[in-house]
């Protein structure tokens, strides 16, 4: 039987690779942060389980990552813990480059130095973002990098040392350079969740108008659950390498956020330009918008919510994986708004049923 550490345990791919690491049969240990006690949602429903074991710990904590290591000396380690928001790297680049960089530096440095080597398969959580500033369209395994964020910067930093730890070190060390994956787990600070949690607690009365920021910007949007059964397979092979996982396609957001108005019943159309441009309910035919009404603004732009540099326009060239490891996404961009907004929309229908029986 197979033992796995994952780091980022509590994240929104660290839960999806657990469940599909314990339905493998494997031992999973997951590394969570000290403060995180609030931030376990994700996991709660695997917490019964006598194969999960979660173990307190931080990735700036480099003695406490070396004596796990030692303690678990684990078949596999997948690294998905980071600061994994774009726009707050620009407020912390520090912390930001602490953890998403450094981090990857002592895990690969403990698994040297206790001579786990032979014995532990490493996946590190690469990223589109790498790309940045893409000089062609679609993006492979052979784009030149030129990230645009300092958490761009952060993640070329940890790709190119764990390409190293095997080029120099004969590590088993591999990057999935994943495009963006979303779920119903996503968190509400990314994009797509904050359409579908926005946009379905407004249909129900609770906010008013969702702000955001580029709506030109074009992404290649997957499946987290896909994503990570790709993680595995990537530590399944013969010889480590790295590879891109991304559909293929690419939509803007201003569709996402049509699209998560169709789910809800809601016809919206744009008007105005810029940081001026808002979504109007143009009809509402669904019962469950029923806190709606035509003219209402749902969408408004919000200039601070804008990057100081931007990444416009991302989408994969995945066919290394399809031909190598037979992986396909099996959920479009399209089918995904759909699972998120009915989740958000459940929330939402919980959330207004219990204001209305709190007592007064
Ligand atoms: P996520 O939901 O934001 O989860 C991040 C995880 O990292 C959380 O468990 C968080 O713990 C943990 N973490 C943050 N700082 C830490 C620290 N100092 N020490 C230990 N743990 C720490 O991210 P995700 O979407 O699952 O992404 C997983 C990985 O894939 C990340 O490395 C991300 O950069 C990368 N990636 C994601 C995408 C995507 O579209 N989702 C695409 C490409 C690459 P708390 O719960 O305590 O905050
Ligand atoms: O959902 P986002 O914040 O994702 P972003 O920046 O692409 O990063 C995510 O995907 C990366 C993979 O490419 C991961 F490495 C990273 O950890 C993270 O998971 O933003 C997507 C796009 C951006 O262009 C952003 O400017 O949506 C635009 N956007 C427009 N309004 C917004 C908003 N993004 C956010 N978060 N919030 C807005 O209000």
């Amino acid at each position: 039987m197979k033992s796995a550490l994952i780091t980022g345990i509590t994240g929104q791919d660290g839960s999806y690779l657990a469940e599909d690491l314990l339905q493998r049969g494997y031992t999973v240990h997951g590394l969570v942060r000290p403060s995180s006690t609030r931030s376990r949602w994700r996991i709660d429903h695997l917490c019964s389980e006598e194969r999960l074991h979660l173990h307190e710990g931080d990735l700036t904590d480099g003695s406490r990552v070396t004596r796990l290591l030692a303690e678990l000396a684990p078949d596999e380690v997948y690294n998905l813990a980071a600061q994994t928001h774009v726009a707050k790297s620009f407020e912390s680049p520090e912390l930001t480059a602490e953890v998403n960089a450094l981090g990857v530096v002592r895990l690969l440095s403990a698994i040297r130095t206790l001579g786990l080597g032979a014995r532990t398969r490493f996946y590190q959580a690469s990223t589109s973002e790498l790309f940045g500033a893409v000089p062609e369209s679609p993006q492979s395994e052979q784009t030149p990098f030129h990230p645009r964020s300092p958490y761009g910067a952060s993640k070329l930093h940890a790709h190119w040392v764990t390409v190293n730890s095997r080029e120099a070190h004969g590590l088993f060390a591999c990057c999935g350079i994943l495009f963006n994956h979303e779920s119903p787990r996503r968190g509400e600070e990314f994009v797509t969740r904050k359409i579908t949690r926005g946009l379905a607690r407004a249909s129900q009365g609770l906010q008013g108008a969702v702000p955001l920021g580029n709506l030109d910007a074009r992404r290649d949007w997957g499946h987290a659950r896909d994503y990570v059964r790709m993680q595995w397979q990537m530590l399944q092979q013969e010889v480590p390498e790295d590879f891109v996982i991304a559909t293929g396609t690419q939509h803007s957001v201003r569709e996402f956020v049509s699209w998560a108005g169709e789910d809800l019943g809601i016809s919206l159309s744009f008007e105005g330009k810029g940081s001026e441009e808002v979504a109007r309910v143009s009809s509402v035919t669904g019962e469950s918008a029923a806190h709606v009404v035509p003219g209402q603004v749902l969408v408004r732009v919000e200039p601070q919510l804008f990057r100081p540099t931007e990444v416009g326009s991302l989408c994969g060239d995945a066919s290394k994986a399809k031909r190598r490891l037979g992986w396909r996404p099996t959920v479009s961009a399209r089918q995904l708004c759909t699972e998120m907004v009915a989740a958000d929309l459940d929330l939402a229908l919980k959330e207004r049923f219990s204001q209305a029986s709190d007592p007064v």
